[in-house]
């Protein structure tokens, strides 16, 4: 957790100063295996974190949305853990100064010897030994969770630390605010349509009609949706059946978190954490936010 440290701070700085120091800004040109263009931003915090993390002894191997293929630490330079990360999630919202993040997992390596195994790399989410996101926003914050309780910590730049600043967060058991993007309608299959429309009935018992909020950068979704209550989604669709948001660097991670604040994240028919990925870069889709609300989102959506 101290190298993850150091690499949000370093980060941290960059972001915060972007657009005047440096060339920061704009795409690398080049195009990630998810067929999306690479921002400058996405490889500095990817390369800060394989850096810090490769020469700290706690990690035998990362994995990342932003490398095809894993990094496998050396055996003399190994430590017991996977890394899993999304270095920089929201990067499409870089140059329009929008909060972006880091999202990460950890999980310990649990085949015997120093070989790597696929299945060190593709366990089941619920195996996480810790999970959390890092919020480069209006404050620098961590939010993480090992199991116990979620607990949020605020970056102090003039001292360089992370303080405790949410300790014990809970996520309302439902809430008003409703999280996807809707100019994808026209491609949704009528259960997500329907869905959306019963949020957006007027019923005052059931507090609707739901608020309707889309920032385009996940972890900036899902803080809101942990803090306020409500429902981030990334529905499959004609275009990605699996939906766009990958399982291990995205659903995953924040997956544990929610759960561990008392609410829930599902692909709409099976509990994410409940899945073991067959591939690191597999897509699914995502409903996450309060446990009443991803009940309701799955009443609409189960066969
Ligand atoms: P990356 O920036 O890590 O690729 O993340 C994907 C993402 O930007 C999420 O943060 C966000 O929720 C989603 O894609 C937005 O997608 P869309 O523009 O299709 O609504």
């Amino acid at each position: 957790m101290n190298e993850i440290l150091v690499a949000a701070k370093i980060i941290s700085l960059e972001v915060n100063k972007a657009g005047i120091g440096g060339d920061i800004l704009g795409l690398t040109g080049s195009i990630n295996v998810h067929g999306e263009e690479v921002q400058k931003l996405d490889e500095f915090a990817n390369s800060t974190f394989v850096h810090i993390l490769s020469k700290s002894g706690t990690v035998c191997a990362i994995t990342s949305e932003e490398m095809e293929k894993p990094v496998i630490i050396p055996e003399k330079k190994a430590g017991k853990y996977v890394f899993v990360m999304d270095p920089l999630d929201g990067s499409s919202n870089i140059d329009v100064n929008v909060s972006i993040g880091t999202i990460f997992s950890i999980y310990r390596k649990i085949t015997p010897g120093s070989l790597v195994a696929e299945t060190d790399l593709l366990q089941k989410g619920a195996d996480q030994v810790a999970g959390g996101y890092i919020v480069y926003g209006s404050s620098t914050m961590l939010i993480y969770s090992s199991g116990s309780g979620v607990h949020g910590f605020t970056l102090d730049p003039s001292i360089g630390e992370f303080f405790l600043s949410h300790p014990d967060m809970k996520i309302p058991k439902q809430g008003n605010i409703y999280s996807v993007n809707e100019g994808n309608q026209l491609i949704w299959d009528s259960k997500q349509i329907n869905l959306i429309n019963y949020f957006k009935q007027i019923d005052e018992r059931t507090k609707r009609p739901y608020k309707a909020r889309y920032i385009g950068s996940m972890v900036s979704d899902f803080h809101r949706t942990l803090l306020k209550g409500g429902i981030f989604m990334y529905p499959k669709d004609h275009k990605n059946p699996n939906g766009k948001l990958r399982f291990a660097f995205e659903a995953s991670p924040l997956a544990f978190i929610v759960e561990n604040a008392g609410g829930s994240a599902s692909t709409g028919e099976e509990r994410i954490l409940d899945i073991v990925p067959s591939n690191i870069h597999q897509c699914v889709p995502l409903y996450i936010g309060s446990r009443e609300d991803v009940k309701t989102a799955e009443s609409f959506l189960k066969d």
